[in-house]
């Protein structure tokens, strides 16, 4: 099989990427390891940038998104048994957020490939890529008990972190720049109606906690666990006491979470990863297969839907002209944008979390920190200016 445009992986990435092509005109095959209900179940983001939605809806992928994404124009601060509100507009000069799951997110993609767009192949696991470095790159991928071949004039990696693409870049030009974190996430969704209009992200000494939500009726809600933290050690009970614990404040001592039945629970791990560059010859890398952050900071889908718009503007410029000026500069385009998120989502994680191992001193920097955000608005709007999204470039 041979088509323009290789994309390995059918998350976020890869599917917004075929979208894109397909409306610019571009074929492309998607290679999807898993099955679709796989894909379509796996919990994770919750959170779309203004730039995110304006590409889903470009593509033909707004309708429900519209019908059920929740806009939001804000985010409260828990800290030192106080609570403060950013409000997103007056800071930004208008921007706002929308939660909307990457699960439906997903959904909705699928649905519209499979109705109109070129090759989505399930259960397709991708096995190596030859001649990088070459016009012609060779895809190999196992599909229906067979080995088989996808010839391509380009192919995209986005295949997540544990993904194979980035071997296709050799470690001779590679450079990685990581860091772990001494805690991670029980994240919980539960059948409880936030009693929140906005989300809640929490320090407290017992360690921060964020509540969002997936709809009127359906809560979205993690703790910070130490590393290695098994879910089966968690009960219901015992997550809520200590959400309730950790949301307290002096202002509201009544405050409490709805209760309801836990129906998703996991441990989610803390990592800062960035792998330069983000293209080899003719492959490139999009989304978590080039780079992840701690979801702190709610960027890692944004994250990737920004590469892949760069992309599909480079591939139809190349396509429409011959020039592969802006295929040149995708990678600095892209990180440019990665390394801010990067620095923002560290800094919402470090100043949000309380490390164990943290001294007395560490902790009142904190609160001095989000001290001066609660009362400096260009303290609040360098916050709300990376949470909303910073503006497209390239
Ligand atoms: P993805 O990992 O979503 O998709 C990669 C796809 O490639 C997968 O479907 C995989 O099956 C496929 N694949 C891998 N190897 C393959 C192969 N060899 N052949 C074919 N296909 C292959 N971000 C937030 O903003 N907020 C959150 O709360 C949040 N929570 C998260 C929780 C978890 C457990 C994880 C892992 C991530 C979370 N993230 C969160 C980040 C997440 O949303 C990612 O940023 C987002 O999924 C990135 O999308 P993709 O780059 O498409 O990668
Ligand atoms: C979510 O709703 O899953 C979510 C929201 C904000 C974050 C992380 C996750 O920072």
């Amino acid at each position: 099989m041979h088509t323009t445009v290789g994309i390995i992986g059918g998350g976020p990435a890869g599917l917004l990427l075929a979208r894109l092509l397909h409306v610019a005109g571009i074929d492309s095959v998607v290679l999807e390891r898993r099955d679709r209900s796989y894909v379509e179940h796996r919990q994770r983001a919750g959170i779309l940038e203004q730039a995110t939605v304006d590409a889903l809806r470009a593509v033909g992928a707004g309708a429900r998104l519209d019908r059920e994404g929740m806009p939001h124009d804000g985010i409260e601060l828990r800290f030192g048994g106080r609570a403060h509100r950013i409000d997103f507009p007056s800071l930004t000069g208008g921007r706002n957020v929308t939660v909307y799951a990457q699960t439906e997110v997903v959904k909705d993609l699928i649905a519209l490939q499979l109705a109109e767009g070129g090759p989505l192949l399930f259960e397709a696991e991708v096995i190596s890529i030859d001649g990088a470095d070459t016009g012609s790159p060779v895809v190999r991928y196992r599909h229906e008990g067979r080995e088989q071949i996808l010839t391509c004039d380009y192919v995209i990696g986005c295949d997540g972190f544990h993904g194979v693409t980035r071997n296709a870049v050799p470690d001779s030009v590679r450079t990685t720049y990581e860091r772990t974190y001494p805690y991670s996430w029980l994240g919980i969704l539960a059948e409880a109606p936030p009693v929140y209009e906005e989300l809640i992200y929490a320090h407290s000494e017992r360690g921060f906690a964020l509540a969002s939500m997936r709809s009127p009726s359906v809560s979205r809600l993690y703790l910070q666990v130490p590393n290695g933290t098994d879910p089966g050690d968690w009960p219901d009970e015992r997550i809520w006491d200590e959400l309730d614990a950790r949301f307290a404040t002096h202002i509201d001592p009544g405050w409490k979470l709805e209760r309801g039945p836990v129906t998703s629970k996991a441990v989610l791990p803390m990592r800062s990863y960035v792998t330069e560059p983000m293209r080899y010859g003719r492959v490139f890398l999009a989304g978590d297969a080039a780079h992840i952050v701690p979801p702190t900071g709610a960027k890692g889908l944004n994250l990737a839907a920004a590469d892949v718009i760069v992309l599909a503007h480079a591939l139809t410029r190349w396509r429409e002209t011959g020039s592969t000026e802006l295929l040149d500069a995708y990678s600095d385009t892209c990180l440019r944008r990665v390394w801010r998120a990067e620095h923002f989502s560290y800094f919402m994680t470090t100043t949000l979390h309380t490390d164990p191992e943290q001294s007395a001193f560490e902790t009142r920097l904190q609160l001095s920190q989000l001290e001066r955000v609660a009362t400096s608005k260009h303290a609040a709007a360098e916050l709300a200016e990376n949470y909303t999204g910073l503006p497209l470039s390239g």
